[in-house]
């Protein structure tokens, strides 16, 4: 039988994904809006003591400059009340402007109201506020997970917030511009113990110099990207835009793999190792697996991008 997307998507069923994010992510929604906010303070706060997180650039910060400054214009309970909207995703002018931007842009949002908080612009966290229990348990488990699933975790809540998108009717998606690609001179080719594919390394190669219009052509037409904890984005066109809007400055660095044949002449290759996001450096390498489909041809038919439980998972290339 051909595969179809949805058999593509169970390729190496073994791996092990750390489900802790989505769990904990689903404990988190359950809290009252000042426990979230609360909660992620002090998540932020404890992790900025081992991990530093890069200021945003300005190409990045540009377009939530506006928005910041009205909120640096308010009184401290209206301060107070518009962070409660965004996390509980009410319909307010802020939220709809919030919905529009790419996850950089929210994150820069955050980063800087995060500053203010500290310095007393906005209005912070009350030092003594007390976590409700079911919001301590919850920071409780963050604290046990692995800086990748922190950060992860971290992401995905602010990915979240502000009015749903899909809500918006038609509307113009905001996103940093895309940064020049790597000189050929600066690249550095990885190796990965176990798999020559060429297909594989250009993908990765590619990648790491943010060369996505390069990238983009290993798919093929009808081919789909799944990122951690998300559904497959599928089409040229949309994993292209994905490719723009977040992946810019990732650093895929790949260790080994396995390549074996699939049915009706595909080919399975599961790739593990680490990834680092712009915004943590080499202060946080995240324990990924890729999981390939690749046609006929050789092209990209389907690749899955897992976050693992645990590091002993890179180690497990079993079906
Ligand atoms: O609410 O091959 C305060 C793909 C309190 C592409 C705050 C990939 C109040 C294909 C602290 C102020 C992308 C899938 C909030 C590979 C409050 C591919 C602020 C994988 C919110 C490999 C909080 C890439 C703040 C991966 C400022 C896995 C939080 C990338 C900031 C992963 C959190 C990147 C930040 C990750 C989190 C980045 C900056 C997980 C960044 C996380």
């Amino acid at each position: 039988m051909p595969f179809t997307l949805d058999s593509a998507r169970n390729i190496f069923p073994n791996t092990l994904a750390a489900d802790a994010v989505p769990a904990t992510i689903a404990r988190f929604n359950q809290l009252s809006a000042e426990d979230q906010l609360a909660l992620i303070w002090f998540a932020y706060l404890e992790m900025g003591k081992s991990i530093t997180i890069a200021a945003p650039g300005a190409a990045n910060m540009q377009f939530a400059e506006r928005t910041l400054e009205d909120i640096k214009q308010m009184s401290l309970q209206e301060q107070a009340q518009a962070m409660c909207d965004l996390t509980n995703r009410e319909d307010t002018p802020i939220g709809r402007i919030y919905a529009t931007w790419s996850p950089n842009i929210k994150l820069g949002f955050w980063y800087r109201l995060g500053q203010w908080m500290e310095d007393g612009t906005v209005a912070p966290i009350p030092r003594d506020y007390k976590l409700s229990a079911n919001a301590s348990a919850v920071l409780q488990t963050i604290r046990t997970l692995d800086a990748g699933q922190q950060i992860t975790i971290l992401r995905n809540m602010v990915v979240d917030m502000g009015f749903d998108a899909s809500k918006l009717g038609s509307y113009t998606r905001v996103a940093e511009p895309v940064a020049p690609v790597k000189d050929l001179a600066q690249r550095v080719a990885v190796k990965i113990e176990g798999v020559t594919n060429l297909t594989v390394l250009s993908y990765i190669n590619g990648m790491n110099a943010n060369d996505f219009n390069t990238v983009i052509e290993l798919f093929v037409s009808d081919s789909a990207l799944q990122p951690p904890f998300q559904r497959p984005i599928a089409g040229k066109d949309s994993i292209l835009t994905f490719f723009r809007e977040e992946c810019q400055n990732l650093k895929l660095m790949p260790e080994r793999g396995i390549v074996e044949p699939a049915e009706d002449g595909f080919t399975q290759i599961k790739v593990t190792g680490k990834v680092q996001s712009p915004w943590f450096g080499a202060s946080v390498g995240m324990n990924i697996a890729w999981r390939f489909l690749l046609n006929q041809e050789g092209k990209i038919f389907f690749v899955a991008i897992d976050l693992l439980a645990s590091p002993q998972e890179l180690l497990n290339l079993a079906r």
